[in-house]
């Protein structure tokens, strides 16, 4: 053999782990400090870890590569090839991915979790069709009332320009007669300071994550529901990687799961503190205004089983089996 060809040899060897490597995209619609996107940082190092680098994971926090209800698509359609998203987002899409927004079905990290598995098969089926699996979900923290005013019963939420994230979250604003607007996570702090939205229902991390304590005063933690992100795979990307470097990423992924609940109940303690250190009143709903939300949610309890049908009353019955 030449030196040439020695050389050329020895360079393609050293280039033989750069050509096994697969990098995938992982768009996420929250900012890097909240704590499903640290969670997401925490799986791509563990997946690169694991995996000796064959799998190169980036995650793309704050919507900075798809907006949030994009992302499901993205995944879809191979642009993405992984992808976080909020369930609740795609409820008119198949009214299951709203179950975990229903008021007051699910309101505790418990039956959060009992929800979840009562989901779950549903879900991973419903997926599958899609060209997508189901990698891991962990819920918000449970979801309560900002305001710029007291609010003693739903009467006072009339008129109010209410920020919603999902359909399930503008239905409420419709019920107690205030005026829905959709604005995801990434420019809430800005449609709040432009005066757009004066209020909202969503978890104290979003409270911190959106700075909601400088415009808003008034905390009612109503812990009503605790919507899930979802982290999807696309299955054709999947299929294309080696075994090892597969057992890896779902390894990975049941460990973020884990890791997931465990911190949302941190952050939620924590958030809610430092709502009251930036001067927000944190307070429970009084009981007429938790009977009021009591009773939004059943009507949206009902709608939801008329939409969804026998699956519906199914997962419905599953849950409360758990
Ligand atoms: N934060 C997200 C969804 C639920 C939550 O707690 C949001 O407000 O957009």
């Amino acid at each position: 053999m030449s030196l040439r060809s020695l050389l050329a040899a020895a360079a393609l060897l050293a280039a033989g782990p750069a050509l096994a490597q697969t990098k995938w995209d992982l768009p996420a619609a929250y900012p890097a400090t909240n704590f499903h996107s640290e969670n997401l940082a925490q799986f791509a190092a563990d997946v690169d870890k694991a995996s000796a680098g064959k799998l190169k994971i980036t995650v793309h926090a704050n919507a900075s590569l798809f907006k949030a209800p994009e992302i499901k698509r993205a995944v879809q359609g191979g642009q993405a090839q992984i992808g976080e998203i909020l369930l609740v987002n795609f409820a008119n899409e198949w009214p299951i991915f709203g179950a975990d927004g229903l008021p007051f079905l699910a309101d505790s990290y418990d039956s959060g979790m009992r929800l979840y598995q009562a989901q779950k098969p549903l879900l991973e089926k419903k997926l599958g069709e899609q060209g997508l699996m189901l990698l891991y979900s962990v819920a918000w923290p449970p979801q309560g009332i900002y305001a710029k005013k007291p609010i003693a019963s739903a009467a006072d939420l009339k008129g109010i320009k209410w920020r919603a994230y999902s359909p399930a979250t503008a239905r409420i604003a419709e019920l107690v007669g205030a005026q829905p607007v959709t604005v995801q996570a990434a420019e809430f702090a800005q449609a709040l300071a432009t005066g757009v939205v004066e209020s909202t229902m969503t978890s104290g991390a979003t409270g911190v994550d959106s700075k909601l304590y400088e415009h808003l005063k008034y905390y009612y933690d109503t812990q009503a529901w605790l919507p899930k992100n979802a982290v999807i795979v696309n299955k054709a990307a999947f299929d294309a990687l080696d075994k090892s470097t597969q057992a890896a990423v779902l390894k990975a992924g049941a460990d973020a799961e884990a890791r997931g609940w465990t911190a949302s109940r941190k952050v939620n303690t924590d958030t809610l503190e430092k709502l009251k250190a930036n001067g927000m009143q944190v307070q429970p709903p009084s009981a007429q205004l938790k009977a009021d939300m009591q009773k939004v949610g059943l009507t949206m309890l009902g709608e939801w089983l008329d939409k969804a049908g026998p699956e519906g009353k199914a997962l419905v019955d599953a849950y409360n089996k758990k």
